[in-house]
């Protein structure tokens, strides 16, 4: 039988084809995850909610009203998932649009299990 040398084989399931020889953890590790949890108050207008969710968090109108519903009926709510530094980002961000507005809208951030 015909054997092909190893590295005109594809590459198994997963590996990237760099040509780079990498240690099993930097081929393998995904970054820590965390949550943007949204909060709810009585006086941020659920338009603002909607608002910032579909261009800070880029979600879809029926996602954003969806989100803003569940946090509104249930207290918190996730707004999206993103890497540490993006989270504390969209927060800032979100935060400064809502104080610009004079809305006491709160968000946290929390690692994902
Ligand atoms: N509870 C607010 C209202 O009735 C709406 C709201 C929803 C506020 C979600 C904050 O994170 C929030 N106007």
């Amino acid at each position: 039988m015909i054997r092909l040398a190893d590295e005109k084989k594809p590459p198994p399931k997963g590996e990237r084809q760099t040509g780079l020889v990498l240690d099993e953890r930097t081929r393998t590790k995904k970054p820590p995850m965390y949550k943007v949890l949204l909060h709810n108050d009585d006086y941020t207008t659920r338009e603002f909610v909607v608002w910032v969710l579909q261009t800070v968090f880029h979600k879809n109108e029926s996602d954003a009203i969806a989100i803003m519903s569940h946090v509104h009926n249930n207290g918190v709510g996730v707004a999206g998932v993103y890497t540490f530094e993006v989270a504390e980002t969209k927060v800032t961000k979100t935060m400064a649009l809502a104080k610009a507005q004079q809305f006491p809208l709160q968000l946290s951030i929390e690692p994902t299990d």
